[in-house]
């Protein structure tokens, strides 16, 4: 037993907390939940949303940017992300917390339309949708423009091009940026990324 448990689901944002462990090396148990709405799981996270990991000292995270910020801080010379206090290390927060905040919910109003909104006649859902995919489009647009190639920051990956991949795997008109396509296949020639997405059925 490792102590770190991670509960997942296939295709979900979990797979960059299981990228970001494979990466480190440390060994953890996983927990596939089908279902978020159960007593169980909501006792762990009352939000009902994977990723969730519970960590060998006791807590129990949620949110994706947290979890792998955390894992960084823990496990620093895994290179989660560049050493702390340095301008690199900054700017890769940035654009993970940019796609945590505005394109990971965006893609959550394209493929979930009818959580968004009260109305319920299709128009409604189809205009949530339209509107989620020209925010997506538009934010990877601005997150291409600061890719120095083939990753964010150059030659050394991080976990926020692995955030990046996970992201534009969701959304078609993403891997047609030039400097997009080129960090999501570079991104996949790291084993430990590519394992993690071969397990959550990525790239299907
Ligand atoms: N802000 C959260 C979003 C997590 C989230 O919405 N996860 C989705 C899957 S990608 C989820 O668990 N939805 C409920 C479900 O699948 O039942 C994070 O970054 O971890």
């Amino acid at each position: 037993m490792s102590g770190y448990t991670l509960y997942w689901k296939p295709g979900t944002g979990s797979m960059v907390v299981e990228a970001a462990l494979r990466m480190i090396g440390v060994g953890f148990d996983e927990v596939r939940i089908d279902e978020t709405a159960t007593p169980d799981f909501l006792a762990l996270n009352p939000a009902g949303r994977v990723p969730v990991l519970k960590l060998a000292c006791g807590p129990v995270l949620a949110e994706s940017a947290a979890i792998v910020m955390t894992l960084d801080d823990m496990f620093p010379e895994a290179r989660l992300l560049p050493p702390h206090g340095t301008p690199a290390h900054a700017t890769a927060v940035q654009w993970l917390v940019f796609m945590a905040t505005n394109i990971y919910p965006a893609a959550l109003r394209y493929y979930y339309p009818e959580r968004h909104t009260v109305d319920d006649s299709p128009h409604a859902a189809d205009s949530i949708k339209q509107r989620a995919a020209r925010d997506m489009t538009r934010d990877f647009a601005q997150l291409a423009s600061a890719v120095q190639g083939p990753f964010l920051l150059g030659q050394t990956i991080t976990i926020t091009d692995v955030y990046a991949a996970m992201l534009a795997d969701w959304h078609d008109t993403a891997r047609d940026l030039p400097e997009i396509a080129v960090l999501v296949n570079a991104v996949l020639e790291n084993k430990a990324v590519e394992e993690a997405w071969r397990h959550h059925g990525f790239g299907a």
